[in-house]
Parts: C-alpha cells; sequence; structure tokens
C-alpha cells in the first residue's frame, strides 16, 4: 500500500477544520494529515491538532502554506493529497482521487465540483465560469481535459516535486496545473461533490476583494506559466 498524506491549507477555521481531519482520517487512507496554519487569530492549529493533524505554520498565502505542507512531509509519503480547511471537500472522495496513482495508471488525479454534484450555494457562478474558461485556455494550451481548478486533489509526490511550483497566494492551484500538463503528466479528471463551508467565513469566493485579489493572481499566473 502506497503511504499517502493529507495537507490542509487553514487560515481562521476554528470550526470547520477538526470535522476536516477526522474526516480524511475516517477514510483510513492517510498516513499522516497535516495542517498549515498561517497566522490564524482563533483555534485553528489547537482543534486540528486534537482532532489529530501534525500542524505546521508558514507566512501568510494559499501557496506558501501549500508549500510548506509539502517541505513538511515524512520521508514515507509517496502520494499527496490537497484539499481546503473549510469543510467543502467531501474527503470520502479521496479513494477515487489516490486509487488511479495507486494503481499506476496516473501520476496527477483532480476533482472537478463542475461535473460534480454541488450542495446549493457551495460554488457561485463566477468559480464555476472561471473553472471553465481555465479548461478552456488549457486545452487550447496543453490538449488536456479540465473543468475546474478545484483545489481537492492528489498527486504523485515525486512528479509534484519535479514541478518546481512557485505561486505563493492563489495561483498554486492552477500553476499546479498547467505545470502537470507541460511536464507530461498522466492526468485524470474525476467529479467530486462539494458542500457549503461548514462554518466559519470566507476568505476568497464569498467576499469582493477576496474575488478580485484571487482572479487578479490566477490571471498573472496564467500568463506568467503560459509564457514561461
Ligand atoms: N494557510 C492559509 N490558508 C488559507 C489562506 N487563505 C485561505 N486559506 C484556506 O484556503 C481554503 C480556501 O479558502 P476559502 O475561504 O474557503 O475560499 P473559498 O472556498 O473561495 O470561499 P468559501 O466560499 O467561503 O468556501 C480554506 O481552507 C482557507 O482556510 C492563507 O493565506 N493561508
Ligand atoms: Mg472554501
Amino acid at each position: 500500500m502506497s503511504s499517502i498524506s493529507v495537507i490542509i491549507p487553514a487560515l481562521d477555521e476554528e470550526e470547520p477544520i477538526g470535522g476536516v481531519v477526522r474526516e480524511c482520517l475516517a477514510t483510513g487512507l492517510p498516513n499522516e494529515v497535516i495542517v498549515v496554519d498561517n497566522g490564524s487569530t482563533d483555534r485553528t492549529a489547537e482543534r486540528a491538532h486534537e482532532a489529530g493533524a501534525r500542524v505546521v505554520t508558514a507566512p501568510r498565502g494559499y501557496g506558501r502554506a501549500c508549500a510548506a505542507g509539502v517541505r513538511a512531509l515524512g520521508p514515507e509519503c509517496e502520494i499527496v493529497v490537497f484539499l481546503d480547511g473549510d469543510g467543502s471537500d467531501v474527503p470520502a472522495f479521496m479513494n477515487h482521487l489516490v486509487e488511479p496513482i495507486v494503481r499506476g495508471t496516473h501520476d496527477f488525479v483532480i476533482g472537478s465540483r463542475t461535473r460534480g454534484q454541488r450542495e446549493p450555494g457551495s460554488m457561485n457562478f463566477q468559480q464555476v465560469l472561471s473553472g471553465r474558461v481555465a479548461g478552456f485556455l488549457l486545452r487550447l494550451l496543453y490538449r488536456v481535459h479540465y473543468t475546474d481548478m478545484s483545489p481537492f486533489r492528489a498527486i504523485r509526490r515525486n512528479a509534484l516535486e519535479r514541478l518546481d511550483m512557485r505561486e505563493q497566494t492563489y495561483g498554486w492551484n492552477l500553476e499546479m496545473q498547467m505545470k502537470a500538463a507541460r511536464a507530461g503528466l498522466r492526468i485524470l479528471e474525476i467529479p467530486v461533490n462539494h458542500r457549503r463551508r461548514a462554518g466559519g467565513e470566507s476568505k476568497v469566493s464569498g467576499t469582493f476583494r477576496g474575488t478580485f485579489v484571487a482572479g487578479a493572481r490566477i490571471v498573472a499566473t496564467f500568463v506568467r506559466v503560459a509564457l514561461g
């Protein structure tokens, strides 16, 4: 059996984080769950730890958090799973994400929320549209099939470490998808269900500022990686 580690970036998620960690552990798949907390002002770290996660810290920023999680991986880890800490991703789908990697047919398996069942209100129009637009552009550029920029994804550890990930904030997810395609990884997208966040407050899609900042960063990432 391959050794699986889960990385969860979490900022001020004290309400949902314990449940997310427990749901991940309940799948019986991960050897470790790493919660990357950067500067939460609430009890995110405490709740994550109580639920059974290893907690590491990093400077502010979604990409920095993910990168810090990767640096903290145990030496035995072979497959890395990423998901959000707000309870919106459904850990029960983790087996569908890792199975093709364990079987050896794929290196990168990404969930698509737009192809799965979405709880009403879990994704707004801009999120669905931007996932589709990114998918369209990446199909033209790299002939790959994506319909979302879902944070819920699994990747072979040695493949991830070769991608030379640079994005420090919300461009991280798109950068991984683009670099995976460019590197010729064997990519699979599968439908995953999506829920509303299980408490706490939105940092991105639920606020105008969050949407604007993340959107600008995602466009900048697209341009940088496409031209790079
Ligand atoms: N470590 C870390 N995590 C972050 C940062 N910004 C956001 N996150 C986490 O990244 C995930 C996505 O952020 P959300 O606020 O859920 O953004 P969203 O999914 O667009 O918005 P919702 O509709 O409210 O779910 C959550 O787990 C956040 O806690 C950050 O700067 N550092
Ligand atoms: Mg969310």
